[in-house]
């Protein structure tokens, strides 16, 4: 195992401390982003994990074959209607970046009923050779692009292949911020979740995870498909129901049938489990949204297309009516202002509701596209033939 301490360091100048959040708003931005990331200064913490080298090629880089046109499947797509909706936090859990809530406007699309399985990822792997970014060796020249100047270069040791794994602490180890629950693991990769000596047997009808945003890309490409947009997701998330908190409406997550798979007792020491999984579960082990889609609260957390920005609500606000918005050009967050990040969407079973509810339909997170994570995955969508 990669020794944790050497990882860290590397990553030190990427990951600031909340503590130093406001300090690293930059002058440039607006006011407006400016008191977003101030307010935001402990709950966003909450949804925090630590970058790795922003958008650093690997060695062993391997294009994904691109599927030929009229060779993807619709098989296992579920098509969601057109709509208008208010996007936006719902609920007094809602984090200065799910708002102002605003109208936006979305087309007609087909989206993946559940996350994108292992025994799905491994036929794509099969078909194209393709390796993932945890499978890679880093590339330092790569890295230092991404570190303030002088930053001295990590030992060999560090640079290798991993992935970032959480790490339940002791219950008498005191946490003090939420990067220090994960591990860049060396060898934890899509096949072996927690890094050797684990694997997926058994495991091929649970999302595929450790799947960085280029990989996520890369299979959908492959598929004949696209990764959805913010937009797209919180709609269907909802599923047809109107200014709803979560998938299946206003209830609570821990009251009434068990709705997902998420984290039971007191985070991050006790996981009680009590919906059946202490970590990934089978696709489809909860009841579908009224679209009839899977998981769109907890299991994996599902990358989106858009780049990340915690003022771009208030942007398409100011313009109105947004139609099919595809994120900001540029990606900027506060916290980490060199690493460019995606968002993601709806939460995992490391999620609890008094910590992050990352589940509710309008939650987001954002992480470093080359970043694999052992609770993130995705699903994908594609246009409707017109
Ligand atoms: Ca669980
Ligand atoms: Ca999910």
């Amino acid at each position: 195992m990669i020794k944790k301490t050497s990882m860290i360091v590397l990553v030190a100048g990427l990951a600031f401390s909340c503590q130093n959040k406001d300090k690293s708003s930059s002058a440039t931005e607006t006011k407006s982003t400016t008191q977003l990331s101030t307010k935001d200064s402990l709950s966003s913490c909450c949804a925090e994990t630590p970058a790795r080298f922003a958008t650093a090629k690997k060695e062993g880089t391997k294009t994904a074959n691109v599927a030929k046109p009229g060779t993807s499947s619709d098989k296992g797509m579920i098509l969601i209607p057109a709509g208008q909706f208010t996007m936006g936090g719902n609920n007094e859990q809602a984090r200065p970046d799910e708002l102002p809530r605003h109208e936006v406007k979305v087309s007609s699309f087909l989206m993946d009923a559940t996350e994108v399985t292992n025994q799905q990822f491994k036929e794509f792997v099969d078909a194209t050779g393709y390796i993932t970014i945890a499978e890679r060796k880093p590339v330092w020249e790569e890295i230092k692009k991404q570190l303030p100047p002088g930053t001295p270069k990590p030992p060999e040791e560090a640079l290798v292949a991993s992935s970032l794994v959480f790490r339940q602490p002791a219950n008498d180890q005191r946490i003090n911020h939420p990067t220090e629950v994960w591990e860049w693991r060396q060898g934890a990769d899509w096949k072996h979740p927690q890094g050797p000596g684990s694997d997926i047997k058994g495991k091929m009808n649970h999302p595929v995870v450790h799947v960085a945003w280029e990989d996520a890309h890369a299979y959908a490409q492959w598929a004949g498909k696209r990764l959805p947009t913010e937009a797209e997701w919180e709609w269907a998330a909802r599923g047809g129901l109107k200014d709803n908190v979560y998938p299946w409406g206003n209830e609570k997550v821990e009251e009434g049938s068990l709705k997902t798979n998420n984290w039971q007792g007191q985070f991050p020491y006790t996981n009680t489990a009590t919906d059946g999984f202490t970590g990934s579960a089978p696709v489809k082990s909860f009841a579908p949204n009224g679209y009839g889609l899977y998981d769109m609260a907890g299991n994996a957390w599902e990358w989106t297309a858009d780049w990340y920005r915690p003022d771009y609500y208030q942007t398409l606000a100011d313009e109105g009516l947004a139609t099919d918005p595809k994120g900001p050009v540029q990606s900027y967050d506060p916290t980490e202002p060199t690493v460019p990040k995606k968002v993601t969407r709806g939460g995992s079973f490391l999620c609890h509701d008094s910590y992050c509810s990352g589940f509710r339909v309008a939650a987001r997170m954002r992480t470093s596209p080359d970043t694999g994570l052992n609770h993130t995955g995705f699903r994908c969508v594609k246009d409707v033939k017109r």
